[in-house]
C-alpha cells in the first residue's frame, strides 16, 4: 500500500491580518490572502498527484464566511474535484455550523464529518484498494467529551486515519485528550486541528500541521500544510510552507553600533528579505545587545522615526513591508550602584540575583509587591526605573551587564 495525502487545519480563512495599516501598494495582498492560500494548498495538492486532502477544523475563523470567501473556497474544492482529489473536511471550534449557512453547493468529491464520529471509504486511484478516513466535528455541547471514547475496537479497511478538532490536555474545552489515551487506538493516523503549531508524535502517529498563514507576528513562526507519504507501515510527513504573505521576526545585533550604522544593518537585513522571498513578505525587527546610541532607543518617538526613515529608504522593495521596529537590547549598566540606592527602586535591585540580566523593566518590576498592579503606580514606577539606568550610565559607561 502507498499513497500520498494533504493534512492541513487552522487556515483561519477570514481572520484579519493584525497590520496597524494596510501596506501601501500592499492592498492585493491583503485583499487576496485567502483566495491566494487557498489557490496555493490546492495547488500543491494537485502538483503533488496526491489522492486527497484533509482539513481539521478552524477552515474559517467564523461560522458564517462573507459569500466572497466562500466562493473562493468552493472554487478551490472544485479545483482538487476536477483533479479527482477527494477532500475531508470537519468544523472546529471557530466554525462549528459553518455549512449551514453556507449559499454555494460543494462538489461531488468533498465529504464532511458531522458531530458524531462518522466513516467514509474511498478507493485509492493509484491501485484501486479502499481505505477508510473517520472524522468528527468540534461540537460546542460535547465540550469535554473526547472523541477518542467514541473510537471502534476495530477495523475492516487496510488503512485508516481519523480527523478531529482537539487540544492535549487532561482537561479543557476543547475535547481534551493525551496522546497516551490513543495507545489503543486502531488508526494508523491522527489528523489533528486545533494547536498552532506543527508537531509530530509516534505510536501512534499523530499530526497537528499548524497554521498555514500567520496572521500578526504572535503567530510566527506559522507552520504549514502536511505532505504525508504511506508506504506500508512507514509514513513519511513534511511540513510544507504554502502562506501566501510571509512573517519574519528578525533580530539584528547592535552592539558597538551607532544609529547610522544601526541603520545600515536594517537596511541590509530587509533586502535579504526581500532577495530571499518568492512570496510578499512583513518584517519585524528586533535590535539587541548594546548600542553606543543607547538613549536614543528608550524614546518611542525616535524609534518611530528611525522606522519611518528605514521604511522611506526601502520603500522600492517590492513585497517586503517594515512592519515593526524594537529595542530589546539594554545599555550597559552598574548593579551596585543601582542596589546602594536608598529608594524603593534600590529595595528592588536587591531582590534580583545576579544571574537575572538588568534589560527588561517590566520583568523586573514582575518582582514588586502587588501595589504595583495597579497602574499608575506602576508606570511611575517604570518611569523611574528607566530614569535611573539613563543616570546610572552617566556613571559607569564601560561596565556591560
Ligand atoms: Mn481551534
Amino acid at each position: 500500500m502507498s499513497f500520498r495525502f494533504v493534512h492541513g487545519a487552522d487556515l483561519h480563512l477570514g481572520a484579519p491580518m493584525g497590520l496597524r495599516s494596510i501596506p501601501p501598494g500592499w492592498e492585493a495582498h491583503i485583499e487576496m490572502l485567502d483566495r491566494n492560500l487557498l489557490d496555493r494548498v490546492a495547488a500543491f495538492c494537485c502538483a503533488e498527484d496526491v489522492d486527497f486532502l484533509i482539513l481539521a477544523g478552524d477552515i474559517f475563523d467564523n461560522p458564517h464566511p462573507h459569500l466572497r470567501l466562500q466562493r473562493s473556497f468552493v472554487q478551490a474544492m472544485e479545483q482538487l474535484d476536477d483533479a479527482g482529489v477527494h477532500c475531508f473536511l470537519i468544523e472546529g471550534n471557530h466554525d462549528a455550523g459553518v455549512w449551514d449557512r453556507f449559499a454555494f453547493p460543494l462538489p461531488a468529491r468533498v465529504h464532511r464529518f458531522g458531530k458524531e464520529l462518522g466513516e467514509i471509504k474511498i478507493r485509492l486511484r493509484s491501485n484501486n484498494q479502499e481505505i477508510s478516513i473517520w472524522g468528527a466535528s468540534f461540537a460546542v455541547e460535547h465540550r469535554g467529551r473526547p472523541v477518542v471514547d467514541a473510537f471502534p475496537n476495530a477495523l475492516q479497511s487496510d488503512w485508516a486515519a481519523v480527523v478531529f478538532h482537539a487540544e492535549q490536555a487532561s482537561q479543557g474545552r476543547y475535547h481534551p485528550f493525551l496522546h497516551k489515551d490513543l495507545a489503543y487506538s486502531p488508526f494508523a493516523y491522527h489528523a489533528l486541528g486545533h494547536e498552532h503549531s506543527f508537531q509530530q508524535l509516534q505510536n501512534p502517529a499523530l499530526v497537528y500541521p499548524g497554521i498555514p498563514q500567520a496572521r500578526h507576528r504572535a503567530e510566527v513562526p506559522a507552520s504549514g500544510i502536511c505532505l504525508v507519504e504511506v508506504q506500508g507501515k512507514q509514513q513519511q510527513v513534511t511540513s510544507v510552507d504554502v502562506a501566501a504573505v510571509q512573517w519574519r521576526t528578525e533580530e539584528i545585533a547592535v552592539d558597538g553600533l551607532d544609529e547610522n550604522g544601526v541603520f545600515q544593518r536594517c537596511v541590509n537585513l530587509v533586502q535579504r528579505c526581500h532577495d530571499q522571498h518568492t512570496q510578499p513578505v512583513i518584517v519585524c525587527l528586533q535590535l539587541t545587545g548594546t548600542s553606543t546610541d543607547h538613549r536614543g532607543w528608550s524614546s518611542k518617538a525616535r524609534v518611530e522615526e528611525f522606522l519611518e526613515a528605514l521604511r522611506e529608504e526601502t520603500r522600492w522593495l517590492q513585497g517586503v513591508w517594515l512592519e515593526s521596529l524594537e529595542y530589546v537590547g539594554w545599555p550597559a549598566v552598574d548593579r551596585t550602584t543601582l542596589t546602594d540606592r536608598d529608594d524603593f527602586l534600590g529595595e528592588v535591585f536587591r531582590q534580583l540575583t545576579n544571574e537575572e540580566p538588568l534589560r527588561d523593566v517590566d520583568q523586573i518590576l514582575s518582582h514588586c509587591n502587588q501595589e504595583l498592579c495597579w497602574a499608575a503606580v506602576y508606570e511611575e514606577a517604570r518611569r523611574q526605573l528607566l530614569g535611573a539606568f539613563n543616570e546610572n550610565l552617566d556613571g559607569d559607561e564601560g561596565h556591560v551587564d
